[in-house]
């Protein structure tokens, strides 16, 4: 088996060192242009020169949760694209967003311009009831950061293509769902994939239906959320706060109005980093999977876009 690592932004000798170790019966190279035709792909981020000389592929893992950069290269009918599921990313989401719906439920904020000013000040306790946070997307990442959050005792709802249900968590589906989902959510928690349908969803008219005062927590795509409509709806004080992990153009420029937002947390697309060790070990299990001829986790449909 010819396995080949194209993998941009990415240190790659120790991955090739992880993949020999892990699947030493494979030949482990790294891509170049003129590069011997292999039977699968490591990928993130390939240039669209890999796709098109690698014609002997039958694979692409993508070291990455989210394919729509890899969906938007020109991919040959019948080239499988296979996508991390977890592999350590789904309890680094978890501890991402119960740490930003805490801050803002707990007045962390608050307390630390208090402690600026050298002021010994309580806030009134908020009510958990009233804090409900709903989650866009109740995949693996989303139905894992659902069941943390239950664990703290927020109510919490769920929006997916497809009905689910999820213990103790208020499930709603489809562009009919929608609304309700919305009416109901004090902390929009994003976790789609971004695809057709999803591109430009949190924008002034479904973040206008949160309740007053939500927060937005972003943690999937930038493409999702119309910037301009959410500093509208903050600076109109609809939005009571944003916390972005990704944005439009990564890294978000300089001159982006959220960077200096009062209201407004950005981070570095970090919520949930892909893990050498955990990632090489789930591509070596669903390789092997593969040879027996056995079904495995993580196939992306190419239609549904995730
Ligand atoms: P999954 O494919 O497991 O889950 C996707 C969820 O979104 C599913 O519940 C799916 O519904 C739902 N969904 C998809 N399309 C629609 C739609 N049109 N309407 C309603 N619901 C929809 O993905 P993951 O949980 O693994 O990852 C989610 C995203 O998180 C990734 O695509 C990536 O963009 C992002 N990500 C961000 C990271 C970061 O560090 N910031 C790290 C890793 C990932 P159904 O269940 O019915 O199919
Ligand atoms: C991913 C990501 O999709 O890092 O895995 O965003």
């Amino acid at each position: 088996m010819q396995l080949t690592f194209c993998c941009t932004h990415t240190a790659a000798e120790p991955w090739l060192a992880g993949l020999r170790a892990a699947l030493p019966e494979a030949e482990v190279s790294l891509w170049a242009p003129g590069a011997p035709l292999a039977d699968h792909a490591i990928v993130w981020a390939p240039p669209q020169a890999f796709i098109d000389e690698q014609t002997r592929l039958q694979t692409l893992f993508n070291i990455g949760a989210g394919v729509d950069g890899l969906l938007k290269l020109r991919l040959p009918p019948g080239l499988q694209v296979v996508r991390l599921d977890d592999a350590g990313m789904a309890v680094q989401m978890a501890e991402y967003v119960c740490h930003a719906v805490i801050r803002h439920f707990r007045e962390f904020e608050q307390y630390d311009a208090a402690q600026r000013e050298a002021r010994w000040a309580f806030r009134k306790p908020r009510r958990r009831e009233d804090f409900s946070v709903g989650l866009l997307g109740l995949g693996v990442l989303g139905s894992r950061a659902a069941q943390a959050l239950r664990a703290f005792e927020f109510p919490v709802l769920g929006w997916s293509r497809g009905p689910k249900a999820l213990d103790g968590v208020r499930c709603h589906h489809g562009p009919d769902g929608l609304h309700d989902f919305l009416a109901g959510t004090q902390v929009l928690v994003n976790l789609l994939p971004l695809t057709l349908e999803t591109e430009n969803l949190l924008n002034r008219d479904t973040l206008g239906r949160l309740r007053p005062g939500a927060h937005v927590i972003n943690v999937a795509r930038g493409a999702h959320l119309v910037d301009d409509d959410l500093l509208a709806l903050l600076d109109r004080g609809h939005l009571a706060g944003a916390t972005l992990d990704v944005s439009r153009t990564e890294p978000l420029p300089p001159e982006h109005p959220f960077w200096h937002h009062p209201r407004v947390t950005v981070t570095p697309h970090t919520a949930a980093r892909t893990l050498r060790d955990e990632s090489i070990a789930q591509i070596a299990g669903k390789l092997r999977a593969l040879q027996r001829g056995e079904p495995i986790a993580g196939v992306v449909d190419p239609q549904r876009g995730y």
